[in-house]
């Protein structure tokens, strides 16, 4: 959750020589800042309690525009964290131009960052539509069709092993199993009946919600990749993703062209499935709004932001940043959706921090990255998953149990296992 305001310094706040600027201003519009964001998270002002730090790093001086931002990094019981920036997005322009000439920064300057806590005692906290976030839905993708034994000998190929690794990361927290599965040999395989004795032995074990790929690998055709949705009934996967544009995939293309989103659009619709959209660059939510408004994709769906492919939108602050306040343009649409951050390789744990932090959903797995630390191979996605739910903890962010995650979802509706 985030907050900017935006002022012009002017003379009248110039304390020192050469115009310069108190460093309390920029204190004061970190306190508002602060406040509308208490006031975003639980409908009260709030107070403020500390500044664990302070680093004033370039002068203001009066004229200067400054754009401070604060965002809520970590939820208390009645504590909210903050961390702030101040940035310069305009100066006067220097010595011998015209009195009244300025500079757009085309790089804005930070002047100043801070950290803080404010607290909004229990008693006057008044629940807002937009609020503190719910419970964090931790997704697995525990095998992926990428992924080889060679990278990582604790790859889960076969139903059993699926089954066993699907049932290890339930118990580390993640709620959903994002869902490839592999021929005999170990190829990436879309096969209805693979994916059958796959969920069969995830749901003999665990009650998670399963998210089939309809993505598959590179190379295959809409209907090998629709494989799963042909399973009804009980082993009907309650979740299916949408691969909605093309992108460079390493050295490959994974194509998705504008027909054949439309026709996998259609086949998920038709089996009920919940979709969850594979956002891997910024024009991706572009095609899923078309999608909507031409209605061929509806509500609710989960959004996931897959960042850091080489060859599509690399995995930075900035750009989630950017990609989640565009969701807005669904809510407008009158759509519901969560979404969710899947970093790709040494960018997956910071992305799913990021977004535990931010309020969003975060997906782990060997799918994505095959490491647990720098060099330190993973042993399965279940420690990636206590990794995400240990991040968790420390932002203040309950980990959702399956009853939370289907509510959150829009899956609370229906029979389990029946789309
Ligand atoms: N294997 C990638 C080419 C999905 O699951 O929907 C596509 C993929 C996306 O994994
Ligand atoms: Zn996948």
């Amino acid at each position: 959750m985030k907050a900017v305001i935006r002022v012009r310094i002017g003379s009248g706040e110039a304390h020192y020589a050469g115009q310069l600027v108190d460093g309390a201003k920029l204190l004061q519009l970190f306190g508002d800042v602060a406040t509308e964001l208490c006031i975003r998270a639980d409908g009260d002002e709030g107070l403020f309690r500390a500044y664990e730090s302070v680093e004033f790093l370039r002068p203001v001086r009066a004229g200067d525009f400054i754009e401070a931002e604060g965002r809520i990094v970590g939820w208390g019981t009645t504590s909210l964290k903050m961390e702030f920036v101040a940035r310069k997005i305009i100066s006067p322009a220097p010595a011998g131009a015209p009195e009244s000439a300025a500079d757009l920064l085309v790089e804005p300057e930070i002047v100043c960052r801070a950290r803080g806590t404010c607290v909004v005692p229990a008693s006057v906290r008044r629940p807002q539509p937009f609020g503190r976030p719910g419970p964090c839905i931790l997704t697995a993708a525990i095998v992926g069709a990428e992924t080889t034994r060679a990278q990582n000998p604790h790859l889960p190929l076969t139903a059993e092993e699926l089954g066993e690794e699907a049932a290890r990361c339930a118990q580390a927290g993640a709620t959903v199993i994002h869902l490839h599965t592999r021929d005999d040999e170990g190829r990436a395989s879309q096969e209805t009946e693979r994916f059958r004795a796959a969920i069969r032995a995830i749901r003999a074990r665990t009650d998670v919600i399963v998210q089939t790929s309809t993505g598959g690998a590179v190379g295959m055709s809409v209907a090998e990749r629709a494989g799963p949705l042909g399973l009804k009934g009980a082993d009907a996967p309650e979740m299916a993703t949408l691969n909605v544009g093309t992108i460079n995939f390493g050295d490959d293309v994974f194509q998705n062209t504008a027909k054949d989103t439309i026709e996998m659009a259609g086949r998920i619709r038709a089996h009920g499935a919940i979709p969850e959209v594979e956002v891997y660059d910024a024009g991706h939510l572009d095609i899923a709004r078309k999608l909507i408004t031409d209605g061929q994709l509806a509500g609710p769906l989960h959004v996931q932001f897959v960042l850091g492919v080489p060859g599509a939108l690399s995995a930075s602050e900035r750009n989630l940043a950017f990609l989640v306040e565009r969701l807005g343009e669904f809510a407008a649409l009158g759509v519901t959706c969560t979404w969710g951050v899947a970093g790709i390789g040494r960018h997956q744990l910071p992305m799913a921090e990021l977004a535990i932090t931010w309020g969003g959903n975060a997906r782990v797995g060997l799918e994505d990255n095959i490491y647990l630390d720098k060099g330190v191979l993973a042993e399965g996605s279940a420690p990636l998953v206590a990794r995400a739910a240990e991040l968790c903890k420390a932002r203040g962010r309950k980990v959702a149990s399956v009853t939370e995650a289907r509510a959150l979802l829009g899956l609370s509706a229906r029979a389990p296992h029946s789309a």
